[in-house]
Parts: C-alpha cells; structure tokens; sequence
C-alpha cells in the first residue's frame, strides 16, 4: 500500500474560494494530462522538436497564471504549460504547436513550447535562459510610465538564476521599482546539475533579499493552494506601487531535463519519495477532499480535464500542415 499523502500545513487559506480551488484544479490536471499525451505523441515520432514537461512544478505554473488580472502579462517558460492555459491559450493551440501545423500559434516553424500570444498577453518564450527578467522589467517599466495599474510576471529555474542577465535585470526592477513579478522555481536541478553544485547558498529567497534587496518569500511549490496565495499577494503588493516582487517556489523536477534524458544521475529515493509525498496534482486533489469535496466531484474534475485534453488533440489533428512554400514567410523580412 502505498503511503497517504502528506498535507503539509500550507499559509492561511483564507480567502481562496471554492471557485479558484477548482480553477487551480483544473489547470494542474490539463498540464499533467497534456504533458503525458505530448510526450506519448514525441515516443510516436510525431513531434518534431523536444519535450520538456513541468511533472512536478504544475502547481506553480498554475498559480502564477491563475494570479493575474486580465490585463496583466505573463512570460512563462516551457515547464509553465498550465500558467498558458490560464491566461485562455487552449489545449488545441498546443497540441497545434506541438505538432508544427499551419493554424499553430509559431505556423508550425516550432514544435514545441516556445511560443506566446499576444491576444492574450503572453510573451513568447525566450530560450536564452534568464533573458525573459529584463525583458518583464522593459514591460513593467512601460505599464509604470503610462501609469496602468497592470503587473508583468515571469517564471525562471534555479538554473537561470546563475545567468548575469537575471542579476542585471533583478537590479533595474529594484532601482526603477517597477510592478514586476519573478517567481523562481527552484526545482532541484539544471538539467544535470543539482542546486548543490551550483551555488553555495542554495536559499534564492536569502540570495535575492540579501544581493538585490528585494522582498522574496519561499513557497512550497508543490502546494498549489499556498503558492496561489503567496503569487496572488506578490501582484497585489507590485500593483499597489510596491515594487519588485520575488517569490521562490521549492520543488522537484520529476523527470529528466527533457523527453532525451532519463535522469538517471537524480537520486531515484528521493524522487520515489516526492512522487509519493509531494505530487502537486494529488496533493490538490487531497486537500480538495478536505476541504469537503466529494471523491466523486474530484473524479468528475479529472474527467473533464481528461475528456478537454482529448477534444484538444483531436482539433489539433485536423489542422493541416504548413504548406512548404510558406517556410520563409515571417522569418525573413520581405524586401522592398
Ligand atoms: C543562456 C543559456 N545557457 C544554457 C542554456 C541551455 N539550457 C537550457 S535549459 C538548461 C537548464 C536550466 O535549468 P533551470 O534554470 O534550473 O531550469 P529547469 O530546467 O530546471 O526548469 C540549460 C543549461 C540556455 N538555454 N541558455
């Protein structure tokens, strides 16, 4: 048998109602459904690029998304399906990314998460890791200067956290003071590479309050409702002319880097034991029963997120593929 799920105490849920619970249900079941689906689809051949998955981190990216007000913007990376599907990006035009077809948000010139909306107010996903920081500063510093009450969020890893262009965006946002976001997922890993060897201080929350003297609050990241409140408090506090806000989600990668890498060099207890204790999904799912949900409303929450993955996939099939003498359009400037 095994153990049952550990509810740690998470912060005051006072406040989030039963509406966001549901809402934060729903967006961490459609990224693990869509992620396993998406990675069936690349052991298939069918996707042309890779696949990193966010199995283990879904509560954040969740929450991040759910924490926003409309108007705000949002530049997740690609472990954040969830925080797209937030801000209304459907399941459709990810499996249409996914599967390079013509309709797709990139027109198929990218199979994979790299992608934004602008309709929506998502950013497009910039691999160079750490430059979505400053990138969010340019946005925050314009909401500032035309005085809108607006919020720019971005995500990054433990990982990104060692690139200088994290410390030199980190630095403007706190000098100009501008209603900024960061929330750093400190999932155990960069690629290989554990956050032991990469750095001394393996505490982002101490790092960021002590070298850019900026509020940061560590989270438990596998506890969607906890990190809900504390993104949701990071925003309001940017909004209100606070400043820079940081927030440090503690998790663990629960696979490889990527669909390539089978993280073998992960300690395979410890990663046991998470999946056991600390699945954010179940977790959710635990503390939904708590907090007086039936099984058969939580099952029925599954279902449909299940049966919505389903109708997104079947869309995306019938997309058609670009036509190959399209491949230079949108890349190229056009001559005059
Ligand atoms: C500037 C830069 N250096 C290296 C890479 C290659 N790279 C892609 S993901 C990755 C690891 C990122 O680790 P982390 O930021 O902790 O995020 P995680 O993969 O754990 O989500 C590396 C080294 C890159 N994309 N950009």
């Amino acid at each position: 048998m095994p153990e049952p799920f550990v509810t740690i105490p998470c912060l005051d849920v006072h406040g989030v109602t039963r509406e966001t619970r549901l809402a934060l249900f729903r967006l961490v079941l459609l990224q693990r459904i869509a992620e396993e689906r998406v990675m069936t689809l690349y052991r298939q051949g069918r996707i042309p690029g890779s696949v990193y998955t966010g199995r283990g981190q879904e509560a954040v990216a969740a929450a991040g998304g759910l924490a926003l007000d409309p108007t705000d913007v949002i530049a997740p990376l690609n472990r954040e399906m969830a925080a797209h599907f937030a801000r209304g990006v459907t399941v459709g035009d990810v499996f249409r990314n996914y599967l390079g077809k013509a309709d797709s948000p990139t027109r198929g010139r990218d199979g994979n998460m790299h992608f934004g909306m602008a309709s929506k107010d998502v950013f497009p996903l910039v691999s160079m890791l750490g430059d979505l920081c400053p990138l969010i500063v340019g946005a925050a510093l314009a909401f500032k200067r035309r005085g809108e009450a607006r919020v720019a969020l971005t995500f990054w890893g433990d990982g990104a956290f060692s690139v200088g262009d994290v410390h030199e965006g980190l630095n403007l946002a706190g000098v100009l003071h501008v209603p900024a976001v960061f929330v750093i997922q400190r999932n155990g890993y960069a690629y290989s590479t554990p956050t032991t060897r990469q750095m001394l201080n393996t505490s982002i929350t101490e790092r960021v309050r002590g070298g850019w003297s900026l509020p940061c609050e560590e989270v438990d990241g596998t506890d969607a409702i906890a990190t809900y409140v504390a993104i949701r408090a990071a925003v309001e506090r940017a909004r209100n002319g606070e400043g820079p806000q940081a927030i440090e989600a503690v998790s663990m990668r629960m696979e490889g880097h990527a669909a390539h890498d089978a993280g073998n060099y992960m300690d395979q207890d410890e990663k046991r034991r998470y999946e056991t204790e600390r699945d954010p999904v179940e977790r959710l799912a635990a503390r939904l029963l708590l907090d007086g949900f039936s099984a058969a409303e939580v099952d029925s929450h599954r279902q449909a997120a299940s049966d919505e993955v389903a109708a997104g996939l079947a869309e995306a099939e019938l997309s058609p593929a670009p036509d190959p003498a399209s491949l230079a359009d949108g890349v190229y400037a056009q001559p005059l």
